[in-house]
Formats: structure tokens, C-alpha cells, sequence
């Protein structure tokens, strides 16, 4: 009937222990509650809700190191790669809602399976690419991008429940937006690896058309591939999408996240979406829970093609007096 071509699989991934706290895990539901499927539903887009990921509960799960509950999240992002696989075999742009950014290695991986050589656009305060060696804090969401990067193979101790997990991105592939809270090793490797970054001052330098544009440019001179696009809620300002576990003062506006996944969605090659780190729990008040999870609502209607200048059906006629 009304679609035209755009299909989304939903996968709910109710996970929090890639960081110290609880909420994160509501971030599916939430989201849901909002009205996402049905106003997809409502713009053209197809709809299917795979539901949420059922996790395995490791209860015996000791830090490696410094790195906490290593087990639970290999077992949890092992899952959800095959959930995206599926969701990818079945031929829909993937959207894995969080959940906190640890997801972000299954959902990957599991796209990568699926279709080959992703371009990756990973839009956060953070860059979320510290090895478990280089990470301070010990948690795993702040350190994905090292687990999936063929580049840092080699600094990638083993891991218990990560012995399925083998790098697919390379880092000539990856972009950065927004960046604004990197560690020093974060730094290091992202200069090491020559990684394009376009961080807040490229931003406030360039504005958001010309970094998405340069983004675009970028990506498709190193061969146009599906794009995953993982994008990390704190990536906004705190005062649009305060409902976060590690919010970051000076983000993008509201208009600026959703001209970026707008943009993204005009290309034309957006094949899987992350929505990750709302946390309900973190907000003072309700009005800080409505404003971020609407806004995570906005940010994906824009990437299946919602424009702020209006859209109609392909097939629209004018009623006949
Ligand atoms: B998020 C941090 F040290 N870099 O490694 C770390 F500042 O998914 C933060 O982007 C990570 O929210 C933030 O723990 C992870 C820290
Ligand atoms: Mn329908
Ligand atoms: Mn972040
Ligand atoms: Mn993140």
C-alpha cells in the first residue's frame, strides 16, 4: 500500500552492564512507548519488531584487569549480532535500539556479516575506542570502536565470551561527529590510525551541512558501502538530552542531530542504526525524560527519510472537488 522501498527491523537491546548505571536497559522500552514503530509506520516506512534480545544472565562475571563484567557483554553482543543478521537477512536497515554503547560491537559485527564492508559514522561526545588496556574506567562502552577495528587487532588482549568476535572495520572507513570528552589514548590512536574526526570545533569551524558533506565526500572517495550509523544520544546537547549516563556540556543543538541524520538518510546507503544511552534513570525531571527519548523519536524518524521541509507519498494525488 504506502511504502516506498524503506523498511526498518527493530531490535530492542535492554543492556546496561558495559557501564557502572542502571537504566540504560529501559532505554528499548521507552523509546517504543514513544510511538516510534507506529509513526515510521505513519511516514511510509515499513515496520517489524523483532523484539528484545533475551541475554544470558552470567552471574559469575569478575573484572579482567580493570574491565568489568567482560563476560556479559561478549554474551550479550554475541546475541545481538546474530539479531542483526537476521534483521539484515530479511533485507531491512537494522535499528538497535540501547542500551548502553558496548552494543555497538555486536550490532557491527552483525551488520558486517550480513552485507561485507561498512562505512561507520559514529556520532558522540565520545569516542568510544579505548582498548581494554588503555581504558581507565574499565567499562566496555567506552571502548567498542577498538574490539571492531582491524587496525588494533594486535592490542586486543583475549577476552572471555569475545572468542567469536573478529575486526570488520577499517579505519579509513570511520567518522567521527561531535566529539568533545577524549582520553589521551583515545587521541593517540585516533592519529595513530590517521581516523577522520569531525569534534565540536570542526563543528563550530565548518557548521553541520559542510561536515556532513565532507563526511559523505569523504566516505564515498574510499568506495561507497553501506553506512552504519551508530549515534550515541550525548552526541546532543545535555540541555536537549540531559537523560544520559555521561552527559558532556557544549553537544550538538536538536537541530544539528537531526540535519545529520537527515542528511545520512539522503544518501541513500543507511543500512543499520544504533540509538543508544538514554537512561532514563539519570533525569531530575520528566520533562528531562520526555525531551530525550522525543528527541531519540526525531533523530530516527530522520534517518528513514523524515524531512523537516515536509514529504509526501510517491503516489500522492490531489482530492478531486
Ligand atoms: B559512551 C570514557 F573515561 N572515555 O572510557 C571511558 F571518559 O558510550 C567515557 O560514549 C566513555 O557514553 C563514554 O569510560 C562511553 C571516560
Ligand atoms: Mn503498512
Ligand atoms: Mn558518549
Ligand atoms: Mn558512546
Amino acid at each position: 500500500h504506502h511504502h516506498h522501498g524503506r523498511s526498518a527491523g527493530i531490535i530492542g537491546a535492554p543492556f546496561s552492564r558495559g557501564q557502572p548505571r542502571g537504566g540504560v536497559e529501559r532505554g528499548p522500552d521507552l523509546i517504543r512507548a514513544a510511538g516510534l514503530l507506529n509513526r515510521l509506520h505513519e511516514q511510509g516506512c515499513a515496520v517489524k519488531d523483532y523484539g528484545n534480545v533475551a541475554f544470558e544472565d552470567v552471574v559469575q562475571d569478575e573484572p579482567v584487569g580493570l574491565v568489568k563484567r567482560v563476560r556479559a557483554v561478549g554474551s550479550a553482543n554475541q546475541r545481538l549480532s546474530e539479531a542483526v543478521q537476521a534483521v539484515k537477512r530479511d533485507g531491512h536497515t537494522s535499528v538497535m535500539l540501547g542500551g548502553d554503547h558496548s552494543l555497538a560491537i555486536g550490532s557491527i559485527h552483525g551488520h558486517s556479516a550480513a552485507v561485507g564492508d561498512l562505512s561507520v559514522v559514529w556520532v558522540d561526545a565520545h569516542a568510544d575506542i579505548n582498548t581494554p588496556l588503555s581504558s581507565y574506567t574499565g567499562n566496555i562502552h567506552g571502548q567498542p570502536m577498538s574490539y571492531l577495528l582491524h587496525e588494533l587487532h594486535t592490542k586486543i588482549p583475549v577476552l572471555p565470551n569475545f572468542s567469536w568476535l573478529k575486526p570488520c572495520v577499517w579505519a579509513k572507513d570511520l567518522v567521527y561527529v561531535g566529539l568533545r570528552d577524549v582520553d589521551p589514548a583515545e587521541h593517540y590512536i585516533l592519529k595513530l590510525l590517521g581516523v577522520k574526526v569531525f569534534s565540536m570545533s570542526e563543528v563550530d569551524q565548518l557548521g553541520v551541512s559542510r561536515v556532513m558533506e565532507e563526511t559523505c565526500d569523504y566516505l564515498s572517495a574510499r568506495g561507497k558501502k553501506p553506512i552504519h550509523l551508530s549515534y550515541d544520544i550525548d552526541a546532543i546537547d545535555p540541555s536537549v538530552t540531559p537523560v544520559t549516563g555521561t552527559p558532556v556540556a557544549g553537544g550538538l543543538t536538536y537541530r544539528e542531530g537531526v540535519y545529520i541524520a537527515e542528511h545520512l538518510s539522503q544518501t541513500g546507503l543507511l543500512s543499520a542504526v544504533d540509538l543508544v544511552e538514554v537512561n532514563p534513570l539519570r533525569g531530575q525531571t520528566e520533562e528531562d525524560v520526555r525531551s530525550t527519548v522525543s528527541t531519540a523519536v526525531e533523530l530516527l524518524l530522520a534517518c528513514f527519510g523524515r524531512l523537516r521541509g515536509g514529504n509526501h507519498p510517491l503516489d500522492y494525488r490531489l482530492p478531486e472537488p
